[in-house]
């Protein structure tokens, strides 16, 4: 029987981040060897975590890809010291995804390409019964801060998520396995990424829970005063993800889990 998303990850719910990358924007190569993305996933479902989203490519701005051989290295070991523990595969990949679900224990896929990126991802999902995680972006990785355009930015990011949202389900994943996310940074300028987190609700009238990245994004940086922020600090971090929740959000994808547990636990109280 399927188990629908609301139930599993009840409002609030917070997912950590593992980067096993060795360039990834706000946590370069700190998880990068094997023991140390472990020792970080169990600290943070002790923490509080929902789930813990373990990727093996970065997907930062100007970012290369990486072969799915190279993606599978980093990964592998990762998953399996974290195996029993819930765990997302955030992933573009197939062939990744499919390892990750149907071998390794992984019981969502984050795809921030929203199945667009590979033909078989559809499929490894439908098959497998994981949930999954569909996000907006405009362009990709390598070119996509270099000049974003939307005449209605929240208009357009929901038209997407919504035919996204049709084509999952017509290739086979039952709607209530689905989350959708507006893809905060991806293809988008800070006044972007505010108009979208301003008019969340928006987004959560697609009926869906929606997944929220803020944490320690650039436009955090960048509304603090330094107009080349790379990162946002914590507190910023915190502060938008409180917000996002009070607008619709269900999920919030963290890299400081204790912070945003606690803070979204007097939130949800309030
Ligand atoms: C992998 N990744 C980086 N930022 C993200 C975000 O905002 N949402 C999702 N779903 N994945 C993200």
């Amino acid at each position: 029987m399927t188990v629908p998303f609301e139930q599993r990850f009840p409002r609030p719910s917070v997912m950590g981040v593992v980067n096993v990358t060795p360039d990834s924007f706000s946590d370069a190569g700190v998880h990068f060897r094997p023991e140390d993305a472990i020792a970080a996933g169990r600290r943070m479902v002790d923490e509080g975590a929902a789930i813990v989203d373990v990727g093996g490519e970065s997907t930062r701005p100007g970012s290369e890809g990486v072969s799915v051989e190279e993606e599978l290295r980093r990964v592998v070991p990762v998953l399996e010291g974290l195996r029993g523990l819930p765990v997302s595969i955030d992933t573009a990949k197939a062939e990744v995804a499919r390892v990750a679900v149907a071998e390794l224990g992984a019981v969502l896929v984050n795809d921030v390409t929203a199945l667009r990126g590979d033909s078989g991802m559809s499929e490894v999902v439908a098959e497998s019964g994981a949930f999954l995680c569909l996000m907006h972006m405009q362009g990709a990785p390598r070119t996509m801060q270099l000049d974003p355009r939307y005449g209605d930015v929240v208009a357009e990011v929901a038209a997407f998520l919504e035919e996204r949202l049709a084509f999952a389900v017509a290739a086979g994943i039952p709607e209530e396995r689905i989350c959708l996310d507006p893809g905060i940074g991806f293809g988008k300028t800070v006044e972007h990424n505010l108009e979208l987190l301003r008019r969340l609700d928006e987004i959560a009238a697609l009926g869906r829970p929606v997944l929220v990245g803020i944490s320690r994004k650039s436009t955090l940086g960048r509304l603090l005063g330094d107009p080349q922020a790379r990162t946002g600090t914590t507190a910023a971090s915190v502060a938008a993800a409180v917000l996002a929740f009070e607008r619709g959000a269900s999920i919030l994808r963290v890299h400081d889990v204790r912070e945003h547990v606690e803070a979204l636990a007097v939130a949800a109280a309030l």
